[in-house]
């Protein structure tokens, strides 16, 4: 059975599910007709897909109740009416007592099958539930930073166009983890010259042409390094300049301080490296893919409103080769997002920030219940213990959906087993190419899990509300998705093709030169940032390193794990080994530490003692830590410290002492 990996990746794999005769799975695999999968799944979905995710000792599989203490992991086993009908009655008083806003809705991207994905908002939205801003622990103030510039964030270049391109620039995306299939085919077959901008050598940037490794936060000064020798050698594009774009003139004098040599003491990146890819970037055509890990910092939204820039003053806009990418979303392939969440079941309740999450669910005048789907806040959440602290609550009513029984579910008063892609239909957008894809059921579910839809469809009737928006099948809206897309005849044909791609020659992003910004133009200098609080023009901020012998802590993707999912698969664990920091060869020295010593890291927010591994593709003052883990994790270090935009996370930025035990 051919279907697609819904996990929150840019790969989106066409999937081979064998099945015996007895209807268990024999094998997940890689689809090898699929043009990204070509036959193989990443090294994490290979494990996990055919390990946790076939076990039924590993997995959720009925409804539970709660019997000992919260993050006891002890529970009794119930049927789905009396699991429903406790949720009804304690999710029933708090609307009618309190008011539906104390109910906290927290959810994420565990799975992008996009009716998995979103079905919940409706009855969460009818009940009046206070969202907690999904972007907001991930990538929000690149949307932020974006907006402002582009006018949109998810309308990246269309992939097909790389052959056009002579030069690549990978600023803070890590795609050997994040979208193994795109480093190693799209970005690795490319005939243009590949530069990757990360303070890690991370495979992405060993194989890279060029491997630009600023310290973490100085991004922004970079920017203004390239943009600086982009302007003195004569690079601008000035008729796009004067068509397209709004502000250049009041940022061309800021860049002439920023000097290579200027930029190489704030940043440390050697002065000739910031000549030669301000050239060659700047001679293009070039394409930016600016990664979501970049934005992950206490100046995140400026960074990117500098990096893009870029694009802009040397008029990588509006032709083959050229262009930006942060997401792709499935507008470019027709999807009709409407169909997903009705307007009027939108909450009244003002959302709230992930980085308030701790504070508001340990409030009991805030938070009387949470319903946590698609998302394990035990385990990916900064503040770990503060999290956990206020999942522990006896006065919390929570009601968690998962395939697995995680950290998160340990805390739960009712669990509610939810079950995975192999084992429901949905419908994949793919978020770095131009297409569409099927989700098709494989199998049964394991025990009695149910798809999200149908768990919250049940939820409504329970609680007693009977519009049809709250009970509308997961085929009706799939069809209502795509009925608009120019890729597909409709479902039916979708889920015979499985995966579909834009095809004919390859799309120019922003051919037509409008933006969706209040002048139409890219915004290089910004009124509406300046409203919102933010500077005008981006800025060439670069952060200092800490002189105290503080490290900057880096938490991003492993490749073993997909954030926390695969965590508990043995195999997974196995490859992770023990937890370790990573250190530079040279700071591990300054602290007398050998490889395999055990050390305790510390932040303000907590400290956890791991062993040491020593690398040099981590710079010297970073700390490394993968995020992923079940249990304690780097997430007891990070803090709830906001990026300058979208209210979003900042984990990044988090300073850590690392001492010998
Ligand atoms: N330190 C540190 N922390 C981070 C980050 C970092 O860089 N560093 N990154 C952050 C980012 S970018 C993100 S997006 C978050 C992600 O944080 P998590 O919420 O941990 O994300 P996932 O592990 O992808 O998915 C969450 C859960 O969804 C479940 N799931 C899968 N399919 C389904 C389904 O069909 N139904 C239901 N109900 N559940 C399902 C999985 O079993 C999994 O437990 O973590 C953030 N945390
Ligand atoms: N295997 C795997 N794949 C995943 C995920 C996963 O957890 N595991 N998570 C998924 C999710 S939810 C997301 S959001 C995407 C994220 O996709 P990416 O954005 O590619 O992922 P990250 O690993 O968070 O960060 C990318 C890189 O940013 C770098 N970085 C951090 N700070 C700075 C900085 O100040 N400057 C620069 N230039 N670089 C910096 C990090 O060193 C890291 O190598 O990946 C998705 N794919
Ligand atoms: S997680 Fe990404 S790379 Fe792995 S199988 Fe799924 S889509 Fe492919
Ligand atoms: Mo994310």
């Amino acid at each position: 059975m051919k279907t697609t990996c819904p996990r929150d990746c840019y790969d989106a794999c066409g999937v081979l599910v064998a099945v015996r005769s007895d209807g268990s799975v024999r094998h997940v695999r890689g689809d090898p007709d699929h043009p990204v999968a070509r036959g193989k799944l990443c090294r994490k979905c290979a494990l996990g897909y055919n390990g946790a995710w076939l076990d039924p000792a590993a997995r959720v599989t009925h409804p539970l109740r709660r019997t000992g203490p919260k993050g006891s992991g002890t529970f009794e086993r119930v049927s789905w009416d009396e699991a429903l009908a406790e949720c009804a009655e304690r999710l029933g008083a708090i609307v009618r007592d309190h008011g539906g806003a104390s109910i906290l809705n927290v959810h994420y991207t565990g799975t992008l099958g996009l009716v998995s994905y979103t079905f919940g908002q409706r009855l969460l939205g009818r009940l009046g539930a206070t969202e907690v801003t999904p972007d907001t622990i991930c990538n929000n103030a690149g949307h932020a930073a974006l907006g402002y510039v582009l006018g949109t964030s998810d309308t990246g270049f269309d992939p097909r166009t790389r052959d056009d391109a002579r030069c690549i620039l990978v600023w803070g995306a890590n795609p050997s983890a994040c979208g193994p299939h795109q480093d190693e085919h799209w970005l690795g077959e490319a005939a243009s010259t590949v530069v990757v901008v990360d303070p890690l050598r991370t495979p992405t940037a060993s194989r890279a042409q060029i491997h630009l490794q600023p310290r973490p936060g100085t991004d922004a000064a970079l920017a203004f390094g390239l943009l600086h020798v982009i302007a003195r050698d004569g690079l601008v594009d000035r008729a796009y300049v004067a068509a397209h774009t709004v502000g250049f003139d009041d940022l061309e004098p800021l860049l002439t301080a920023w000097t290579p040599t200027a930029t190489e003491v704030a940043t440390g990146v050697p002065a000739a490296d910031v000549e030669r890819v301000a050239r060659l970037y700047g001679e293009g055509p070039s394409l930016l893919w600016l990664g979501q890990g970049l934005q992950r910092q206490p100046d995140g939204g400026n960074i990117f409103r500098a990096c893009a820039a870029l694009p802009a003053v040397t008029g990588n806009f509006g032709k083959p080769g050229a262009g930006l990418m942060y997401l792709n979303d499935g507008s470019r392939v027709g999807v009709d997002y409407d169909a997903l969440v009705p307007d009027d079941l939108a909450s009244p309740a003002p959302p709230i920030s992930h980085m308030d999450l701790p504070d508001v669910l340990a409030d009991p005048a805030r938070a009387r219940a949470m319903v946590c789907w698609n998302m394990n806040i035990a385990a990916s959440s900064p503040r770990q213990r503060d999290v956990l602290a206020a999942l522990s609550r006896d006065d919390l009513f929570s009601v968690v959906l998962e395939p697995f029984p995680t950290d998160t579910v340990r805390y739960a008063d009712i669990v509610l087993p939810a079950a995975t892609f192999i084992e429901h239909d949905d419908v994949v957008i793919p978020y770095f190419d131009l297409g569409l894809a099927a989700q098709v059921k494989a199998v049964e579910p394991m025990g009695e899990a149910l798809p999200n839809s149908e768990i919250f469809r049940r939820l409504a009737t329970a609680m007693g509300l009977d519009e049809p928006a709250l009970h509308e099948q997961d085929g009706s809206i799939m069809e209502r998705l795509v009925a608009g897309s120019d890729l597909v005849s409709g479902l039916d044909e979708l889920r015979r093709r499985g995966s579909v791609y834009r095809g004919g020659t390859p799309l120019v992003q922003f051919a037509d030169g409008m933006f969706g910004t209040p002048s139409g133009r890219i915004e290089i200098a910004s009124d509406a940032a300046a409203a919102d609080g933010h500077p005008r023009l981006p800025q060439p901020n670069a952060d200092v390193a800490p002189t105290d012998g503080r490290l900057r802590l880096l938490s991003p993707a492993s490749s073993w794990t997909m954030n926390a999912t695969f965590g508990n698969d043995r195999k997974v664990q196995g490859r992770l080994g023990e937890a370790t920091v990573t250190l530079h060869p040279t700071e591990a020295g300054r602290r007398g530490l050998a490889a395999g010593a055990r050390v305790r890291v510390a932040s303000e927010a907590g400290a956890i003692d791991v062993v040491v591994a020593i690398g040099d593709e981590v710079p010297e003052g970073v700390a490394l830590m993968p995020k992923g883990r079940w249990g304690g994790n780097v997430n007891v270090l990070t803090t709830a410290r906001r990026s300058d935009m979208g209210d979003s996370t900042a984990i990044h930025g988090t300073l850590v002492r690392v001492d010998a035990l």
